[in-house]
């Protein structure tokens, strides 16, 4: 067993590098893309892009060192058969879900904008999971693959901190999972709620999971 101890908030974790999955979480063209759906909508997409570089840098090493990476992607097939009228129906017409966006229909499989970004192209073996949902958990079989898997940690990363990452880190707890994620590459379109998603995670002695960098996870795992 070969165990490393990640500095981290609230206190450091001890994690089994054959237990631990590297989680990937959404990082598609049309939420980073300055010509992305997100960027349509209004928002400063540059806020997320900080978290590309940092993020290579820890896939990389994910697998160099073969960790089970799990790349998801928030979308519907192209009836939109698994999207509830809900998610449809909250937006004005033109930017719904299925509308036509600048990079394809939005939030549809298969179109330019809901592919992963080009810097972080999944390679071939790792798991790229289709979720309908915001919370990775939610109608997908992430669990069966982690529990097949005999992880126990995730590393989490992806965009954003306060939606799907905060959603997919609450329902991580929930299965039985630690989760360690990464200030560094998550991040929001708004500053406010990404410090207040982390802060909410790391609270209480730890409720929902931990809080630590790229940089003290790499310099753990290469030391
Ligand atoms: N991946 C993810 O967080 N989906 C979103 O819809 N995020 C927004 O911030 N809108």
């Amino acid at each position: 067993m070969t165990t490393y101890t990640i500095p981290a908030e609230p206190h450091p974790i001890t994690l089994d590098l054959a237990r631990t999955a590297l989680v990937v979480i959404d990082m598609q063209k049309d939420f980073l893309y300055p010509d992305g759906f997100g960027a349509f909508l209004g928002n400063d997409t540059s806020l997320l892009l900080r978290t590309v570089e940092p993020t290579q840098r820890v896939l990389s090493l994910a697998r160099k060192l073969g960790m089970l990476i799990v790349h998801t992607r928030e979308g519907h097939p192209p009836d939109l058969s698994d999207c509830p009228p809900t998610k449809l129906e909250r937006w004005s017409p033109g930017t719904r879900i299925g509308d036509v966006g600048p990079m394809g229909r939005i939030l549809v499989q298969g179109e330019a904008g809901h592919a992963i970004i080009d810097e972080l192209t999944p390679l071939p073996g790792e798991v790229v999971l289709d979720k309908p949902g915001k919370n990775s958990f939610y109608a997908t079989n992430l669990d069966a693959i982690l529990k097949d898997h005999n992880i126990r940690t995730l590393i989490v990363t992806g965009v954003t901190t306060d939606v799907c990452v905060f959603t997919t880190t609450t329902a991580a707890n929930d299965h039985g999972y630690d989760a360690v994620v990464l200030s560094d590459c998550v991040a929001s379109y708004s500053p406010e709620r990404h410090r207040f998603a982390l802060a909410t995670i790391k609270a209480q002695g730890g409720i929902f999971g931990w809080v630590s960098t790229s940089t003290e996870l790499l310099a753990s795992l290469e030391g």
